[in-house]
């Protein structure tokens, strides 16, 4: 805590202990998360701290390998030094099994980014127990993804201006980020984030034991989702972060209603913080609405709470900002009656009903016949799909456009053109999706077509009463304008690669949209809208 007596922009609504019935509920949120899987094996804990340690001495052996190259000394090789450091889940502590380690490496400033690509990536391959080493040193944040004893991890790395780096290195410093590499300033980003939100709660295992409900939570509610414009992990991190704040002596459980009924209530856009945003020694822009129209734009902000501040909710349209409202108050709502005793914590982890919500859908379908340029095409018409909701918005008798936050892949086997458009369009017939490479074995002429398909649910406003006939809905000009935008990608290519929109009544939906517990009790909508 500070001199001012408390964590936060505002002093805390209550420092009161949490009631008894809040410290029953919180037991029960915690057996409900164990039933619900969310918390790895003990096996498994080990087994990430012996990978990271091994992965610790394997940077260090990185470093001294190419300060030797570099002509240093033995002497001045070992001590040049270099650290790892967790973010994202794993640090925050709230993991499930199977999650990641989000890892960076820090080197000295002799230690350049080719070598990490290199050297660090070739000591990898060659460690034991590593399986799938895959650099991206062009992505934005570059990135090596790897396997190591069964345990992903993604390492990023920053080369800092230093000659070593030594073990007992902070980086909460906002010097440090001087005279670097922009691509090493956001690779230590989510690192100094995910440090400055553990130093701004007041208690760090209730922040742990609240964030991984609600991470829960809003996964199964389907808004768990950066791109498509919900909230992504660090803003769902950070919005919890703030709850604690306000009430820093409660429990898990308690935090948790509070956590709804405060978000359903806040006054948007008035931004989440968890300090007040510093200015600082770079160049770059800090998140400021004042100054900046595109920060003014912004519905929702959440600031991430280290140098240089930004948005981590940038992607928050009219749309999912009203579906976030909602789902808010459906949580307050359940978390009222958890208290009463009128319902349990597995109502609040209760899945999403999507795909029985609206009458009308969109479907999107990016197809390719290559898995690998699939990959990034899907990508790319995903990261513009918020694009077409945005333009949705803007049709009259349209009163939301809802996301799906996951695409569906398929790997369709097709004998004719025909069957191949088929599949691009969306139109994935019995016969196709049955068929499989033993039953086409010897015809000359198959193709192999990939695609991926996403939703979105769209609200049309209730006819006038007395009006009859069908509504009238337009989105020929965002469809084609969407068409047009993704089009614009510059490895877009109209031979090898497929975009198409369909317009659907949900009685069109596939059948791979739902589970299987969905299919057998699915049944015509009787809705008025
Ligand atoms: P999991 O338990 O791993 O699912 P997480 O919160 O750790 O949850 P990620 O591993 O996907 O999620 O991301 C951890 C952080 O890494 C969050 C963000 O600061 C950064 N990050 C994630 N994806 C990207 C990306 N594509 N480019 C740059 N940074 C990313
Ligand atoms: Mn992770
Ligand atoms: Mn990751």
């Amino acid at each position: 805590t500070t001199e001012k007596g408390y964590l936060g922009v505002t002093p805390p609504i209550s420092t009161a202990e949490s009631s008894e019935r809040e410290k029953e509920v919180t037991a029960t949120l915690m057996e409900e998360l164990r039933r619900q899987g969310t918390f790895e094996s003990v096996e498994e804990a080990r087994t990430r701290e012996m990978v990271l340690g091994r992965v610790a001495a394997l940077v260090k052996k990185f470093v001294y390998q190419v300060s030797l190259q570099h002509g240093l000394s033995e002497a001045a090789a070992s001590a040049a030094g270099g650290k790892i450091f967790t973010f994202g889940s794993y640090r925050l502590g709230v993991h499930g099994p199977g999650s990641d380690i989000d890892t960076l490496c820090v080197v000295p400033k002799h230690v350049s980014r080719e070598d990490f690509f290199e050297v660090f990536e070739d000591l990898l391959r060659n460690m034991e127990g590593v399986a799938e080493v895959s650099g991206v040193p062009e992505a934005y944040v570059p990135i090596i993804k790897t396997k190591i004893c069964g345990i992903p991890l993604d390492f990023l790395m920053a080369r800092l201006a230093l000659s070593s780096i030594p073990d007992d290195l902070s980086l909460k410093d906002d010097n440090l980020l001087r005279n670097l590499d922009e691509r090493c300033v956001r690779s230590l980003n989510g690192s100094r984030v995910n440090d400055e939100i553990l130093r701004l709660v007041p208690n760090a295992e209730v922040y742990r034991d609240s964030l991984r409900c609600i991470k829960l939570w809003a996964q199964r509610r389907a808004i768990y989702s950066n791109v498509n414009g919900f909230f992504g992990g660090v803003a769902w991190a950070i919005l919890v972060a703030r709850i604690c704040q306000l009430y820093p002596n409660a429990t898990a459980g308690a935090i948790v209603s509070r956590f709804f009924i405060i978000m359903y209530q806040w006054t948007w856009p008035q931004p989440v913080l968890l300090k007040q945003i510093e200015e600082g020694p770079l160049p770059v822009r800090v998140w400021n609405p004042k100054l900046y129209p595109a920060d003014r734009a912004h519905k929702m902000p959440i600031i991430t709470p280290a140098y240089p501040a930004m948005c981590a909710t940038h992607n928050v349209t009219a749309s999912t900002q009203m579906i976030l409202t909602e789902e808010f108050k459906k949580g307050a709502d359940i978390v009222d009656k958890i208290i009463v005793g009128t319902a349990t914590w597995a109502d609040l982890f209760a899945k999403h009903d999507f795909f029985h919500k609206y009458r009308y859908y969109l479907q999107i379908v990016a197809s390719t016949e290559d898995p690998d340029l699939q990959i990034k095409w899907a990508g790319t018409v995903e990261s513009r799909l918020r694009q077409l909701v945005m333009k949705l918005e803007f049709v009259d008798t349209l009163m939301c456009a809802h996301p799906f936050i996951k695409g569906f892949d398929q790997i369709s086997l097709c004998l004719s053109q025909e069957e191949m458009n088929q599949v691009a369009e969306g139109q994935i017939s019995e016969t196709i999706a049955k068929r499989n490479a033993a039953n086409i074995e010897g015809i000359p002429d198959s193709k192999t077509v990939y695609s991926t398909t996403f939703f979105i649910g769209l609200l049309i406003q209730p006819k006038p009463s007395g009006f009859s006939g069908p509504r009238k809905l337009d989105i020929s000009y965002p469809t084609t304008e969407f068409i047009k935008l993704v089009k614009m990608w510059e490895k877009y290519d109209e031979d090898t690669m497929g975009i198409y929109v369909r317009y659907m009544k949900s009685s069109g939906l596939p059948e791979y949209v739902f589970d299987v517990a969905e299919r057998q009790q699915k049944r015509p909508l009787k809705r008025p809208l």
